[in-house]
């Protein structure tokens, strides 16, 4: 076998919360008055939710925001977009996405989360994958966000293998950034299928199954 696991993304690989994200960012964005858009949205990808407020905040022109404000903006948004997950159910984990899971286990890979949000757990219980993956690498235990690559060699740590002997599976920019400074193969897929620094590029979640 060429990989010995595989980490998975978790917002735009395994799940499609990505609409959530944007929704509750443009409610808080209206709110704000801050011009903001699918296109700007698409910088979002992957990175943490104090990133994604600065991100946002460039378009804003008003005095400086201190720090406690910009800790109430995350707190709403985040508020916002759980309310979103609340009607997440297992009829969001698509039939390709779990019987390849399945399929990959079947092949005796580990199999890991790495990602950044902070809701990973939630996520995972709403979409029935709770207790599935062998470990998980999130927002939580992690003090730098993508590009940097600390969420996927914390993985790479809990699962005990080597980076050389993980594939990341991304769908962000930054995620695959961070698995090429991690020294972690990665497969891109959805925003990130053909990006230049993949080593993969999937046009499907089951492509999988021909890499590993
Ligand atoms: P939270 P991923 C990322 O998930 C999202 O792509 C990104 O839009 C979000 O800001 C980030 O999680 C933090 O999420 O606010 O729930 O902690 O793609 O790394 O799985
Ligand atoms: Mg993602």
């Amino acid at each position: 076998m060429k990989y010995k696991a595989i980490i998975f993304d978790l917002d735009g690989v395994i799940c499609f919360t990505d609409e959530y994200h944007y929704l509750a960012w443009k409610e808080l964005a209206d709110e704000l008055n801050i011009p903001f858009d699918r296109t700007i949205n698409e910088r979002l990808r992957g990175v943490s939710r104090m990133d994604s407020l600065e991100i946002i905040l460039e378009k804003y022109s008003g005095p400086e925001f201190s720090k406690d404000e910009k800790e109430k903006f995350c707190g709403k948004k985040n508020d916002i977009y759980r309310k979103s997950l609340e009607n997440m159910s297992e009829k969001d984990l698509s039939e390709e996405v779990r019987e390849t899971l399945k399929e990959l286990r079947n092949r005796g890979l580990k199999l890991a989360i790495g990602s950044s949000s902070k809701n990973t757990k939630f996520i995972l219980k709403q979409i029935g994958l709770e207790g599935f993956f062998d470990a998980i690498s999130d927002g939580t235990n992690i003090t730098r966000s993508k590009p940097d690559p600390e969420v996927f060699l914390k993985a790479a740590q809990f699962l005990a293998e080597e980076p050389k002997d993980c594939l990341v599976i991304e769908d962000a920019e930054a995620g695959i950034d961070a698995a090429v400074a991690g020294g972690f193969d990665n497969a891109g897929i959805g925003s990130a299928s053909d990006y230049s620094k993949s080593t993969y590029r999937l046009g499907s979640f089951s492509d999988i199954l021909k890499i590993v």
